[in-house]
């Protein structure tokens, strides 16, 4: 088995992952209070705060520092960041999209609330990431805070997820499903977020134009090889566990890399994605805080969920 491997930089990348996390977790857990009516104040704080692995906070917060910046900075816009991936979570998982039970070992949020509440929970979600990015930044000048929102909404619209989505959905999973539909799908509904994430901590942090676009190539790379591997996991989970996912895969034909390309392809995709994300990163070797962006990269392929 792999595992990350971060010796050469002596930097320890689980220790960082638990303290982001943690600070994410605390600022998450304050940016919501519970107040009247309580029932949407407590169904938005279920999902949003039911654990995950806090990825692209994360990165926005590990972008910010690269360039400079603290990460006081970026941590609005890094909780509007997993305040939007999980609105989007919670509308996936409705019955009228993918119909799921459980998320992130819980029950979802449709199935704790009614799809009445959860409906409204991920719009009050997406509604409150922007107040908070726009209104508790500090520490960035507002044209830069104006351009990370642009950078948000963009992520989202008919140019980010929602365009994922509905290409998903309407497109059946059919083996009609070629490398470039496929590579369209994932583009949009998870690489487009995890790119903005890296970008939007770029941008605060006061990173130069040049630097903010080299980042936006790593983050694209990146992005995209979080859902190979995806895609990978569940093969190899399924093949240990089997039904679960398996069972699952097959109910809803969902087209995958190592379904259209084989599994060792897609283990070798990853692989050339990982070289051209690092490539990215050259420039900034000298900095110290290029070790985190490193890592996750690492951790993106080597992780075991
Ligand atoms: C954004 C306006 C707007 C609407 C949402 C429903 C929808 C439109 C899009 C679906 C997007 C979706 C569910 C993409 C999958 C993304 C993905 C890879 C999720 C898993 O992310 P992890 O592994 O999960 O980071 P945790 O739980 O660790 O955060």
């Amino acid at each position: 088995t792999l595992s990350v491997n971060c010796e050469k930089t002596s930097f320890d990348f689980q220790t960082y992952m638990v303290e982001k996390a943690n600070s994410v977790n605390k600022a998450l857990d304050e940016s919501i209070p519970i107040k009247n009516p309580t029932i949407i104040h407590e169904a938005m704080r279920y999902s949003l705060l039911a654990g995950g692995k806090r990825v692209r906070p994360i990165l926005c917060i590990a972008a910010c520092e690269l360039v400079g910046g603290n990460e006081s900075t970026a941590m609005p816009a890094a909780c509007a960041l997993e305040m939007i991936h999980t609105m989007s979570l919670i509308h996936d998982d409705l019955p009228c999209m993918d119909n799921d039970d459980f998320r992130r070992g819980k029950y979802t949020n449709h199935k704790a609330y009614g799809e009445d509440v959860a409906i409204l929970a991920g719009d009050s979600l997406l509604t409150f990431a922007f107040e908070h990015v726009s209104s508790s930044t500090v520490g960035a000048s507002p044209a830069r805070v104006l351009a990370a929102i642009v950078e948000l909404a963009n992520s989202m619209g008919t140019e980010g997820l929602v365009v994922g989505q509905v290409v998903d959905i309407t497109s059946t999973g059919g083996d009609d499903i070629g490398p470039d539909l496929l590579e369209f799908i994932h583009v949009h509904k998870t690489a487009s977020l995890l790119e903005a994430s890296v970008v939007i901590g770029a941008i605060l942090g006061g990173g130069s134009e040049p630097q903010v676009e080299k980042l936006r190539k790593f983050a694209r790379c990146i992005g995209l090889l979080f859902q190979v591997v995806d895609d990978i996991l569940d093969v190899t989970k399924s093949s240990e566990e089997l039904g679960k996912t398996a069972g699952k895969d097959l109910v809803t034909n969902k087209m995958t890399y190592p379904k259209l390309m084989g599994l060792e392809k897609s283990k070798q995709f990853a692989e050339d994605l990982l070289v051209e994300a690092k490539q990215q990163l050259v420039e900034f070797e000298s900095h110290r805080g290029v070790a985190p962006l490193v890592a996750l990269a690492d951790y993106i392929v080597y992780r075991q969920n």
